[in-house]
C-alpha cells in the first residue's frame, strides 16, 4: 500500500476497531463464531475474505471457517446455491430483490443468513452486516431486506494520464502517473473495497476532458493496462468505464471525419469497441463530454447529440455496454453584453427536443443544477422534463466550488435537496430522485454519478472529514431516503467510534457545515463570485465580464439575474407548474434562490424579514463566526480522537476560519460600497 502515514485515515470507514464493550463482543463472538460461504465465485471469495478480516479485527480472533459451531454462525450465499436458504422464501419474495438486493436474517435458532439472488448482492449483504457490527447494532433478530433505489451508482474520475486530476484536491491520480498507469494495483484494490462496501457498481477512470494521450486508452497500447485495473474492480463487483474523445476516428483512426452518420465512422467505433471487449468482457461503456467547453462532438457535422450517442450505443449494444452522454452543453463563448442568452437554459434547450430519440442503452448524465455545481442552484428542469430517456443525476463530490477540501462542507444536505426536489412532472411527489432512478417513467436504467473527491493523498480526500461526502454520496445512491443525519451518524461511528460526545460534536460540525459555507460565500443562490480558473476564494466580479455566461449583474441599485418569463430570460418556464409559478415571482420564490431567479433592489424585503443587503451582512458575519466556532467544537473532543486525524482536521479548520474572514470582508465591503447602505448594527466593514 502506497504512502500511508496514518493507517486510520487511510482505512476510512473500514478501519475495524476491536470491540472493547465486553458484553457486546461476547454476543457478537458467539453469533459469529463461524461462517460458511456457499459457492465458489470471485465475489463470494471477496465476501469471505472481507468478513473474515472484519470479524478477526473486531472480535480479536478469526471465526471458524466452513463449519457451524454448535449450530451458530453466519451462512452466506445466493439462494439458488443451497437448500439451506430455501426456508427464507416463506419470508421474502426473492424475485423482488433483483440483481443487487439482499436479505440479512437471523433464524430462530440464532443463525445469521446473508443471501441474495446474485453474488453481487451477497457481497453487499456482507458489507452491510459488517457495518452493523461496527455501529454496535443488535444482531439477534435481524430481518433486513434491501433493494437499491438506483441501478447505476457510479463514480467519475477526472484523472489525466500525467497524474494530475482536474478539480482534484487530494493529491494525484491513483491510476496514472507520467503518461502511464501507476501499476499500483494494491492501492486500487483498497479503493475498490471502499467503493464496494458502499455498493458503488461503476467507475469511469479518466477525465471527461479526454486529451490526446488519454484518447488512446481504448487502443491496444493501453488496453492491457486498463484490463488489469478492470479486473481489480471486477473482484469487487464494479464495472469500469472510459471517457472517450468523440474525434477519435480522426485522431486515432486517421479518418477525415468523425461524423456519426458516416459508415466509416461507425465502423471504426464498432472495431474499437470489439477490441475493448476482447480485453474487458464486462466493460461498462463510454462516458462522453461532447460539444462542451471545446470538446469535439456531433455539432461539427450538423448532427444531433442523439446521432452521436446512438452511434456509440449501437457499437456497445451487442456486448451489453452503455453510453453515458453528458448534458453539460452550453455556449462558453458568450458575450457578457448579451443579456438574452442564459446559460441556465442551455441543457434543457439542447436535450428536451431529443427526448425519446436515444437508444435504450444511452443514459443522459445531467448535472444537479442548470449551471455548474454551485453552492446553491435549483434542480435542473431536465429532471421531470425528459420522459422517454434514461437519466443519470450527476453530483460533484470533489469540492470545486465548495471549499476544495480545505473548507469543510458536508454536501449530503445539498444532495438531499436535489433528490427531494419535486418536479411535479406527474403531479405531486414526482421527485428528482424518482426521475433519475427511472421509476417516474418506468425505465429500467438510471441512477446517480458523481465526480470523485479522492486522490493519492494518504487519507484519500485531503480533508479527513471530506471522506463523509464520499461515503454519503454512495449511501444516497443506494437509498435516497436516508437522512443527512443518519448517514453522518453511520459514518462517524464507523470512522471514529461510537462514543456519545464524540458523535454529538462531529455530527454538529458536519450538519452545520454546508449552511455555514453558504453563509460566508455568495448569497441567495446567485453563485460564482470566485477567482476565475481555479475557483478558490472570493472575487465578486471574477466572472462578471467573461465569456462563461455566469453573471450576477450587481450595480448600485440591486443584484441578481432575471430568469422569469415575464421580464427575464424565460428560464422559469422550463419547469412544470406549480414550480414555474413559484420561481416566477419574487413573492413566491424561496429566499435562498431569490438572486438566481430575480434581479432585485438591495432594499428588497426577504421572507425572513430582512432586506437583501442586511441578509448579506448578517449571513457573512454569522458564517465567519460559526466557521471559527468549528475549531472550538473540534477542540472539545481532542482527547477522543487519535492525534493524527485530530491535527489534520484542526489545521484545515484553522485555514477555513481565516479564509471565511476573507470571504466575509470582501463580500461585505463590495456590497457596502456598491449599495452605499450601511449595516444596521454598525459592524466593521472596510
Ligand atoms: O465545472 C466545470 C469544471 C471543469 C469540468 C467541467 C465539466 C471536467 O470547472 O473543470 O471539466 O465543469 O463538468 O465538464
Amino acid at each position: 500500500m502506497a504512502r500511508i502515514s496514518s493507517p486510520s485515515s487511510y482505512d476510512c470507514w473500514l478501519g475495524y476497531k476491536f470491540i472493547d464493550n465486553n458484553e457486546l463482543r461476547k454476543v457478537y463472538s458467539e453469533r459469529c463464531s463461524s461462517m460458511v460461504v456457499i459457492g465458489k465465485t470471485e465475489l463470494n471469495e471477496t465476501a469471505r475474505k472481507e468478513l473474515m478480516h472484519a470479524l478477526t479485527q473486531m472480535l480479536g480472533e478469526p471465526p471458524q471457517s466452513e463449519i457451524l459451531v454448535q449450530g451458530l454462525g453466519i451462512v452466506i450465499g445466493t439462494f439458488g446455491s443451497s437448500k439451506l436458504f430455501d426456508w427464507l422464501t416463506s419470508i421474502y419474495d426473492f424475485d423482488e430483490l433483483g440483481e443487487e438486493g439482499y436479505v440479512i436474517h437471523t433464524s430462530d435458532d440464532g443463525k445469521i443468513y446473508l443471501s441474495a439472488a446474485t453474488d453481487q448482492g451477497v457481497l453487499y449483504a456482507t458489507f452491510h452486516f459488517i457495518r452493523l457490527l461496527q455501529t454496535g447494532d443488535c444482531i439477534k433478530k435481524l430481518k433486513i431486506r434491501e433493494i437499491p433505489d438506483n441501478s447505476l451508482r457510479m463514480i467519475d474520475h477526472w484523472d489525466n494520464m500525467d497524474g494530475s486530476i482536474e478539480r482534484g484536491y487530494a493529491g494525484n491520480s491513483i491510476f496514472f502517473r507520467d503518461m502511464q498507469f501507476t501499476g499500483e494495483l494494491d492501492r486500487i484494490r483498497d479503493y475498490a473495497r471502499l467503493l464496494a462496501s458502499v455498493a458503488i457498481n461503476a467507475v469511469a477512470i479518466n477525465n471527461v476532458n479526454v486529451h490526446s494521450h488519454e484518447s488512446k486508452l481504448i487502443t491496444e497500447q493501453f488496453l492491457p493496462e486498463v484490463a488489469k485495473v478492470a479486473s481489480v474492480f471486477r473482484s469487487y463487483g464494479i464495472r469500469l468505464y472510459l471517457s472517450i474523445n468523440f474525434a477519435s476516428p480522426m485522431e486515432l483512426g486517421g479518418l477525415d471525419t468523425a461524423d456519426p452518420l458516416m459508415p466509416e465512422v461507425s465502423s471504426w467505433w464498432n472495431d474499437a469497441t470489439k477490441d475493448i471487449y476482447r480485453y474487458i468482457p464486462d466493460f461498462g461503456g463510454f462516458l462522453v463530454k461532447a460539444d462542451s467547453e471545446f470538446r469535439p462532438g456531433p455539432f461539427t457535422y450538423g448532427r444531433t447529440h442523439a446521432d452521436g450517442a446512438n452511434m456509440l450505443a449501437d457499437a456497445l449494444q451487442p456486448f451489453g455496454g452503455e453510453v453515458i452522454w453528458r448534458c453539460f452543453v452550453y455556449n462558453c463563448m458568450q458575450d457578457w453584453r448579451d443579456r438574452t442568452t442564459d446559460r441556465a437554459r442551455a441543457a434543457y434547450d439542447h436535450f428536451m427536443p431529443l427526448d425519446g430519440t436515444f437508444r435504450d442503452n444511452v443514459l443522459l448524465q445531467i448535472k444537479n443544477g442548470p449551471m455548474d455545481f454551485q453552492v446553491r442552484e435549483p434542480a435542473s428542469p431536465l429532471f421531470g422534463g425528459l420522459k422517454r430517456t434514461n437519466q443519470l443525476l450527476e453530483l460533484q463530490i470533489t469540492q470545486e466550488y465548495t471549499g476544495q477540501q480545505r473548507h469543510l462542507c458536508y454536501l449530503v444536505p445539498q444532495w438531499k435537496q436535489v433528490l427531494d426536489f419535486d418536479t411535479y412532472a406527474q403531479g405531486e411527489g414526482s421527485t428528482v430522485s424518482k426521475a433519475a432512478s427511472g421509476t417516474l417513467s418506468g425505465r429500467k436504467r438510471g441512477g446517480l454519478a458523481a465526480v470523485a473527491n479522492i486522490g493519492n493523498d494518504a487519507n484519500w480526500t485531503g480533508h479527513v472529514l471530506a471522506q463523509a461526502n464520499w461515503y454519503g454520496y454512495a449511501r444516497l445512491a443506494w437509498n435516497s431516503s436516508l437522512s443527512s443525519e443518519q448517514i453522518a451518524q453511520e459514518w462517524i461511528r464507523m470512522t471514529f467510534g461510537s462514543e456519545d460526545e464524540l458523535e454529538r460534536v462531529i455530527l454538529e460540525i458536519l450538519l452545520s457545515s454546508y449552511e455555514i459555507y453558504e453563509q460566508y460565500t455568495s448569497p441567495l443562490g446567485v453563485g460564482w463570485m470566485v477567482e476565475p480558473g481555479h475557483h478558490y476564494g472570493p472575487n465578486i466580479d471574477g466572472y462578471e465580464y467573461s465569456k462563461w455566461g455566469t453573471y450576477h449583474y450587481a450595480d448600485c441599485n440591486g443584484i441578481g439575474v432575471d430568469r422569469s418569463m415575464q421580464s427575464g430570460t424565460g428560464y422559469t418556464g422550463q419547469y412544470h407548474s406549480p414550480v414555474s409559478q413559484i420561481f416566477e415571482t419574487t413573492e413566491h420564490c424561496p429566499d435562498e434562490l431569490l438572486l438566481f431567479f430575480h434581479h432585485v433592489p438591495y432594499t428588497h424585503m426577504l421572507k425572513s424579514g430582512k432586506t437583501v443587503i442586511q441578509h448579506i451582512y448578517d449571513s457573512h458575519f454569522s458564517g465567519a463566526d460559526r466557521a471559527a466556532n468549528m475549531i472550538v467544537l473540534w477542540d472539545s473532543i481532542e482527547n477522543k480522537i487519535d492525534r493524527d486525524r485530530y491535527q489534520q482536521v484542526r489545521e484545515r479548520l484553522i485555514h477555513q476560519a481565516e479564509h471565511a474572514l476573507e470571504w466575509r470582508d470582501i463580500v461585505n465591503t463590495y456590497f457596502n460600497r456598491k449599495s452605499g447602505i450601511s449595516d444596521d448594527y454598525g459592524r466593521h466593514i472596510y
